[in-house]
């Protein structure tokens, strides 16, 4: 191997980096600088404000629909039930009259849900219990205050508002009917606006200007200890009870050598939870795409013969019991209770709303070799051959954001690709692939013709004041595409075709990056809230779907570029629930530390049980150097994880697999070689992902012991 391959280009940057570290984490917020966090934990009513109207009840086509009223301000709000086939509810909570119209997450849903009838079964004051005629389950519906309980066999489930947690800000209210303009929605005239944070919250410098318009729900799942999902966070698989001062946040952002065992958003969210006991798992869907906190509190059963207080809490305590609350920023309540019962159940029950994994193309299911970044074309044929000369099976190589001119994707760094499609016929003719970097930020500059264009069609995200959104990012000043708009979308992915996409072939595929999305210097280092998307959306409501949509418009151009017969790849950093019709994830920039090493597991199985069966996280950790030792292990257990892909940060240390010394070679090689030998049944594996929603990485329990314990 020449020696350009295994020298170092730039200095380690170690003790710079530890300072950038640093620096990273305090740029982000804690609880308890979340204006809406604070608002609703301030809320703590002995009992829930909101009464059930029984009189407005309607059962026009089988769903349940009546006004929940709040008892001082008198607000109405609207709840929706619906019987969702195969064994799911849906339950929807929306301004019964609203002055400006919520946000409701499109496109997730494969379809909208076909529902079954639901049946009102006993009227009687005060309460009645809703069924379905064909299902073992019952809601019982208690007015005052309002509650639900959902009982299974006649067994009690999972119970929403138990807590009296249901929060809902209304920005405007109709103000003859209460004689009030606005509302505090602590309800506390004492309270200050400012530490709520209700029109105006402070990020730093920067100014956050908008309407109240948070809400939440609290479930009690009956008889649950162990409670799962809610990627993305470098945490244990099993979710961890939150503290008083902390929850764990969906908030999709750029976190850079993030923390282990923090519940600070990640790149990206998918917004369920599941929840396993010996003879029953269901799961909660909470469909909301604003930033979200969710509480979790388990309580374990207490010995019966234990000398407990009173009666009542001796019943409670006999069976453990898990509380969860959801809080969003904006949007509407709008949440599918999973009632499984096993577990393979609610994985369907999950794909049967959100779709299951694609099946992804072979080669993608190889080994990948990536690199920030592969300089030229004489660094990609050196490594591609290292890998012949090292006997060791390798399909796709990687190149980031330095392969281009200036950081204008969809362009090629002239000096060092000067002969792009070459280089892709030489990887070709060895049945290799090339991946090239794609981001959502697009520089500002006239003579780019993808920013002119998409300038000229009014495709980027807005400022209030509707000009273009400009935020710095890799290329300097940038415009981001808003890929909410489907006219958007339709337009990206044509980008990807032969004709438009200079010097790209069928063997180039594609990795969306930074699609959070990042922006420097911004609050936290992402968009800021207030910005407009299509329909006069704001950025709060719909931010946790952006890379969702930039991934669903690349997989589509590819797609459509091989005239609808190919199968596409594409990595995405930024995700969302659903993205997993539309190709792969990853877990960003961790760190060469046995720690990260260790939490891939946890992560990659969370990210599994959630829909996102084609995941991985970076071989040999993307910040730092690892040592031989490490970089052997990650191999190792990269094997055995879906995406098999190594990735370095620049400056890092070069670490193809022959870099460590023949012995370490051999053992990179033999791992690498028994993944391709288990090729086949890890195709097997995503194909039945595909048809039958059964994630790729999967704990044993939830395989075993429902099928072969009595129950
Ligand atoms: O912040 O494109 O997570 O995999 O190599 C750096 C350069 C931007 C972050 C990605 C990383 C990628 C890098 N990118």
């Amino acid at each position: 191997m020449s020696d350009e391959v295994g020298s170092t280009k730039t200095p380690a940057p170690d003790d710079h980096l530890g300072s950038v570290l640093t620096e990273n984490q305090s740029k982000f917020k804690t609880c308890g600088q979340i204006g809406f966090y604070r608002r609703q934990k301030d809320f703590h009513p002995d009992r829930s404000p909101y009464v059930a109207q029984l009189n407005t009840l309607n059962t026009e086509n089988g769903v349940v629909t009546l006004n929940l009223t709040h008892q001082e301000t008198q607000v109405p709000l609207k709840l929706q039930i619906f019987a969702v086939e195969g064994n799911i509810l849906r339950l929807k909570i929306n301004e019964e009259s609203s002055v400006k119209p919520r946000f409701e997450v499109p496109d997730v849903l494969v379809k909208e849900p076909t529902t079954e009838q639901l049946k009102v079964s006993n009227l009687e004051t005060g309460s009645l219990v809703l069924e379905q005629p064909s299902s073992s389950w019952k809601i019982h519906l208690t007015a005052n205050p309002f509650s639900l309980l959902v009982t299974q066999e006649d067994k009690e489930l999972i119970s929403v508002n138990a807590q009296g947690q249901l929060y809902f800000e209304n920005a405007v209210l109709p103000s003859k009917e209460s004689g009030l303009t606005e509302t505090d929605p602590a309800n506390k005239p004492s309270a200050s606006k400012e530490h709520f944070g209700l029109w105006k919250e402070k990020c730093e410098d920067y100014l956050d200007l908008k309407d109240p318009s948070s809400v939440g729900l609290d479930f009690t799942l009956h008889g649950f200890e162990n409670v799962y999902g809610l990627p993305e966070h470098a945490d244990t698989h099993q979710l961890q009870n939150t503290g008083e001062s902390e929850a764990y946040r969906l908030y999709n952002l750029d976190v850079f050598g993030y923390r282990i065992h923090d519940k600070m958003g990640t790149y990206g969210s998918v917004p369920l939870l599941l929840a396993h006991k010996l003879s029953h798992t269901c799961g909660i869907l909470w469909l909301n795409a604003s930033e979200t906190l969710v509480e979790v509190h388990s309580k374990a059963a207490l010995k019966p013969q234990m000398h407990l207080p009173s009666p009542d809490m001796q019943k409670q305590r006999v069976v453990p019991n898990t509380d969860i609350r959801w809080m969003s920023e904006s949007g509407v309540v709008d949440v599918f209770l999973l009632l499984g019962p096993a577990p393979h159940d609610i994985f369907k029950q999950y794909a049967q709303l959100t779709g299951t994994q694609m099946f992804p193309p072979l080669f993608s299911l190889g080994y990948h070799q990536c690199r920030w970044n592969y300089e030229d074309e004489a660094d990609v044929e050196a490594v591609d051959s290292g890998f012949d000369e090292h006997d060791i099976p390798y399909d796709v190589i990687w190149l980031d954001i330095e392969h281009t001119d200036g950081k204008r994707y969809f362009t090629w760094d002239k000096e060092k690709f000067p002969n792009p499609v070459k280089m892709q016929e030489n990887l070709r003719e060895k049945r290799r692939k090339l991946v090239v970097i794609s981001d959502p930020h697009i520089k500002v500059d006239p003579k780019y013709k993808l920013y002119a264009e998409a300038k000229e069609k009014g495709y980027f995200v807005k400022t209030i004041n509707g000009r273009d959104f400009e935020g710095s990012c890799w290329p300097g000043a940038s415009s981001y595409l808003d890929f909410t708009n489907p006219a958007v979308r339709e337009w990206y992915s044509t980008q990807f075709s032969f004709d438009k996409y200079k010097n790209s072939t069928d063997v180039l595929f594609i990795w969306n990056d930074m699609n959070e999305p990042s922006v420097f210097e911004s609050p936290e280092w992402t968009m800021p809230k207030e910005a407009v998307h299509h329909m006069g959306w704001h950025h709060r409501d719909l931010h946790n779907l952006y890379g969702f949509y930039q991934q669903m418009s690349t997989s589509e151009g590819l797609i459509h570029r091989s005239g609808g017969k190919e199968r596409p790849f594409v990595l995405t950093r930024s995700f969302f629930a659903g993205s997993q019709r539309y190709g792969a994830v990853w877990t960003g920039d961790n760190k060469a530390e046995w720690e990260y090493l260790q939490i891939s597991v946890p992560m990659l199985l969370t990210l599994s049980v959630t829909g996102i069966s084609f995941c991985g996280a970076d071989v040999g950790g993307f910040v730092g150097d690892p040592d031989a030792e490490l970089l052997v292990r990650w191999y190792q257990a990269g094997s055995f994880q879906p995406f098999f892909r190594a990735h370095a940060m620049q400056g890092t240390r070069r670490r193809e697999p022959w870099l460590f010394g023949e012995d370490n070679t051999s053992i990179i090689r033999r791992v690498i070689k028994e993944r391709y030998t288990l090729l086949p049944f890890w195709y097997l594996l995503f194909y039945r992902a595909y048809l039958f929603a059964e994630p790729v990485m999967r704990l044993v329990l939830f395989f075993y012991l429902y099928n072969f314990l009595p129950h």
